[in-house]
């Protein structure tokens, strides 16, 4: 590596990119290849493609006994988890929901004409505040969606206690938390269901999928029909569903990359703790801790910019690291309140999510997983630490244009 010690290195100032190609945020785990073609050749070998095939029975079981739950619902998506989740739970109306989610999460109400009701979150966790909630609740309103957010689970207990008081139901979009816990418990068995996703994305992927986790064996009946149209049997519907089937080359790839998931957490909690101890060293960044009496995937390296304290402001920090190839993101700007479909759903909206919004402007992810290596870590703080000591240089080279992210 060598160090952008002068503000001409930067790329945003006229230097060459500190990456040849883009580094990401999302870069999926691979696994063994020979492992995963094998499952390929015997799903192809017994014609069985989808439709509660084999290899999601063995994935289903897999996945629900390393989270001591009793019922694993596998899916297409996470998306499709939630909206059959909240629609098996009989959620309607209006659902109290965090605004600093993935889009997703709100998506998968209003997808059912549920609406979803946006409540603030807690400065240190990031997750929706249970003190919060009463005042939301209206006559309308049947359920919580609470979201472990970066694998960090919500105060399970707190939300329980409000969800009983008032009769709601109560979901958690465990999309980020597969294989953490919380007090010592793995996730998965609180509230009425938790949704895990296996985006390609995720820290394991089934290519596109997603579960929902449950103790709750009728609930978990009733979303195995919903995924498939509602059939009890050969002609015979039951209920109005929808197709949310995984199919069998999505849980090969599950079942390939459990083989490795050690591995896979291992690099995860390696880049993870570079990046603490080299942040450190930097003012007004500061990377989000995960605790360690608690297992944790690693999967998201999560970092506040503090303008006042840094000297740049978190977006013009972004624009100068994609100048480098480095791909960090801003999960999750603007908050769904300030996402188009929702902007005019409630007029007071803004003024009741300070902390969503403060949050939304100084968060950053940086890429991890098993794609980055320590050295590129390494590389990804010297640039860190350079635009730091030139914010006027970056600004200038940014020549005052906000942050444009393009698909790469
Ligand atoms: N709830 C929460 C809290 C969630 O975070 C999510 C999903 C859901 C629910 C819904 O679950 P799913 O229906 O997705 O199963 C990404 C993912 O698409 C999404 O799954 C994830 N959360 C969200 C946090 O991140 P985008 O639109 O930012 O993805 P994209 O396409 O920009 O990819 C991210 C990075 O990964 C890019 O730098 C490119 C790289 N990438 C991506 C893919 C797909 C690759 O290198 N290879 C790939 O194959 O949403």
């Amino acid at each position: 590596m060598r160090s952008k010690r002068d503000w001409r290195d930067l790329a945003v100032c006229g230097g060459s990119p500190a990456f040849t190609e883009p580094i990401h945020v999302g870069r999926p785990n691979v696994g063994d290849r020979q492992r995963f073609l094998a499952r390929v050749n015997d799903i192809l070998d017994r014609r069985w493609l989808t439709n509660d095939g084999p290899y999601v029975r063995e994935f289903e079981a897999a996945v629900a006994a390393l989270h001591g739950v009793r019922e694993c619902v596998c899916m297409s998506n996470g998306t499709v988890a939630l909206e059959i989740a909240t629609r098996a739970c009989g959620m309607a109306g209006e659902v109290i929901v965090p605004s600093f989610t993935f889009i997703a999460t709100a998506h998968a109400l209003s997808w059912q004409g549920i609406k979803p009701v946006f409540c603030d979150i807690e400065p240190l966790g990031h997750h929706i505040d249970p003190g919060l909630i009463d005042e939301l609740i209206t006559s309308r309103t049947t359920g919580i969606v609470a979201v472990h957010i970066w694998g960090r689970p919500c105060d399970t207990q707190a939300l329980e206690q409000v969800a009983g008081r008032h009769g709601l139901k109560l979901v958690f979009d465990a999309a980020h938390a597969f294989l953490c816990s919380e007090r010592q418990r793995m996730i998965g068995g609180s509230g009425d269901c938790e949704i895990l996703s296996f985006h390609a994305t995720k820290v394991l992927n089934t290519l596109e999928g997603g579960a929902v986790l449950t103790n709750d064996e009728e609930l978990a009946s009733r979303m195995r029909l919903m995924r498939n149209f509602g059939f009890r049997d050969y002609d015979d519907v039951g209920y109005s569903g929808t197709n949310g089937k995984m199919n069998e080359v999505s849980a090969a790839m599950g079942l390939t990359l459990l083989e490795s998931i050690d591995e896979i957490l291992e690099a995860n909690k390696t880049n993870f703790e570079l990046y603490r101890e080299g942040l450190a060293q930097l003012p007004g960044v500061q990377a989000i801790p995960y605790e360690s009496a608690e297992r944790r995937n690693f999967q998201y390296v999560v970092v506040l910019i503090d303008e006042s304290r840094a000297g740049l402001d978190r977006d013009s920090l972004l624009s100068a690291l994609w100048a480098e190839n480095i791909l960090a993101r801003r999960y999750f700007y603007p908050g769904c309140h300030r996402a188009r479909p929702y902007l005019d759903l409630d007029p007071h909206v803004d003024g009741r999510l300070p902390i969503t919004n403060d949050v939304a402007h100084k968060i950053l992810l940086l890429p991890t997983g098993t794609s980055v290596q320590p050295e590129d870590v390494a590389t990804v703080i010297d640039v860190i630490g350079a635009c730091l000591r030139h914010p006027a240089h970056v600004s200038s080279g940014l020549g005052g244009m906000g942050f444009q992210e393009e698909r790469v």
